[in-house]
């Protein structure tokens, strides 16, 4: 309602306007043609110079009204490195775009006014000259040669791709309709290789399962990026044309099908700091939720993010992902909270292909528990309280014949050996109730001793070795249940001393 009573009373005040010039123009008539001409002429060259200023004052009164929404200024400002020179860029074309505004816009006005009609005056006509020619040329050449270099150098820095011997994280965003498939490298640091014929509902983005280095991918639903660390984006489309877009980073790049792009950052403030750079902006100050006055306010429940930039389809808006940067240790942290894909959806199925092999991964996180078991108990007084289940030393069924794969854990018991020179084991074998306990006790000190035998062959001094058989006599689950007697089924070091 104020706001139509507002337009209301504008246009009648330019009614107003209207009428008074009519009726100033009938007075002047009625007076005589000659005079009335030239007073025209100096009311309309005096309303230009009153409009000039009017003009001048709303443009520089909305700039700073709406400064904290312009892109480059205040708690917009970029928030990496590259983004900070894009923004000066911005700022330096606006510097010398807004000295010419401001002088061609005076200049207009003034001479409008200063060379209106007047008795007597006649134009001046020149067809040529060599110093306004000059003039006009150089300074836009020189103006404009610096804002063209500038752009050159921050595109070819912005578009550089990573050295070698760069360190950088790698990651990867796929776009499809309607949403983007976040992929991390994993422990590894490497992105697996894909291939589109792999793709299939438990394999979205066609990973190549025999690849070693899909092993440890993972697919988060958001970004997360530490800080101050070089970051390079694989960027790929499915389908039709998407745009990876991260505004506040100043990061965008189309996705195009068929055609892998990349693009290279470094975020400079995490997301914590970005909030408190928009706090206190009144802007920034209003309830988060319009239809909650007791949300919290905007600049806490601010988050980058990422958007796709290209119109893509209807359901466009619906490729927001979080982004989120944050300190070095909050992302060591929170990469050690992924799971790989491969390991949740595929590891063991029929799609992977080392369905029942032990693979690095495995092998290396087995030797994790080893070493952390190991130190769980190395500090612990009484030897019956140092003891530790071989966990993967594994024999075939009946014999003491140890299998292929139990080496693993056995030869991270001789690096045990090797890195404390004075410790020395027992070695315990244990059985289920199953069978004759003779049979049994025979057995566990047959497989005890065959773990031995393989530690000896292994270069482990023999005197620091004793092997003990303990049959079906030190059960430390229940005998009823499968899960109970595979339980008891085991292979055991005691550290005597250490
Ligand atoms: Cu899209």
């Amino acid at each position: 309602m104020k706001a139509l009573l507002l337009i209301l009373s504008i246009i009648l005040i330019a009614v107003i306007f209207v009428q008074i010039g009519r009726l100033t123009e009938l007075s002047s008539k009625v007076r005589g043609e000659e005079g009335h001409s030239l007073r025209k002429n100096n009311a309309t060259a005096m309303w230009l110079l009153i409009f000039m200023v009017g003009f001048l004052i709303f443009c520089i009164g909305s700039a700073w009204y709406y400064k904290d929404v312009m892109l480059a200024y205040g708690p917009n400002k970029a928030a990496s490195v590259h983004g900070e020179q894009i923004d000066s860029l911005f700022n330096w074309t606006l510097f010398f775009t807004g000295i010419v505004f401001v002088i061609t816009q005076v200049v207009l006005f003034y001479f409008a006014w200063k060379y209106r009609m007047k008795e007597g005056r006649v134009a001046k006509f020149f067809a040529h000259d060599n110093k306004l020619e000059v003039i006009w040329t150089l300074i836009p050449t020189v103006v404009m040669a610096f804002l063209v270099v500038q752009g050159l150098i921050v595109w070819n820095d912005t578009m550089m791709d990573v050295d070698e011997d760069d360190d950088y994280i790698e990651i990867e965003a796929t776009g499809e309709q309607w949403l983007w498939h976040l992929r991390y490298p994993g422990a590894d640091g490497v992105i697996g290789e894909r291939d589109f014929r792999l793709t299939s509902g438990t394999n979205q983005l066609g990973q190549d399962w025999e690849d070693a280095a899909n092993h440890d991918d993972f697919l988060p639903d958001k970004i997360v990026l530490p800080v101050n660390q070089k970051v390079r984006v694989r960027i790929l489309a499915k389908d039709v044309l998407h745009n990876f877009y991260l505004p506040h980073q100043r990061v965008k790049m189309d996705a195009v099908p068929g055609t892998p792009s990349y693009f290279i950052f470094t975020p400079t403030i995490t997301t914590e700091e970005y909030r408190q750079r928009l706090k206190g902006h009144p802007d920034w100050e209003v309830p988060s939720d319009p239809s909650d006055p007791t949300s919290d306010p905007r600049w806490k429940a601010f988050n980058f993010e990422l958007a796709c930039a290209e119109l893509c389809g209807q359901g466009h808006f619906s490729m927001r992902k979080i982004v989120e940067i944050v300190s070095e240790e909050e992302y060591e942290q929170w990469m050690s909270e992924q799971t790989p894909y491969y390991i949740q959806n595929i590891r063991n199925t029929d799609a992977d292909p080392y369905k029942g092999q032990l693979l690095d991964y495995d092998i290396k996180a087995r030797r994790g528990e080893l070493m952390d078991a190991f130190n769980d108990v190395r500090d612990y007084e009484d030897p019956e309280e140092r003891i530790i289940r071989l966990k993967y030393v594994q024999f075939e069924t009946g014999s003491a014949r140890l299998t292929a794969d139990s080496k693993y854990e056995l030869n991270n018991v001789v690096d045990l050996m090797n890195e404390y020179k004075s410790m020395t084991l027992e070695l315990g074998g244990h059985t289920d109730n199953v069978g004759d306990a003779g049979a049994n006790q025979e057995l566990s000190q047959a497989r005890a001793d065959a773990v031995q035998a393989y530690l000896t062959g292994k270069g482990v001094n023999a005197s620091r070795l004793t092997s003990q058989g303990y049959g079906q006599n030190k059960p430390v689950d229940s005998n009823e249940t499968d899960e109970g007697r595979a339980n008891n089924r085991r292979t055991e070091f005691k550290i005597i001393t250490l």
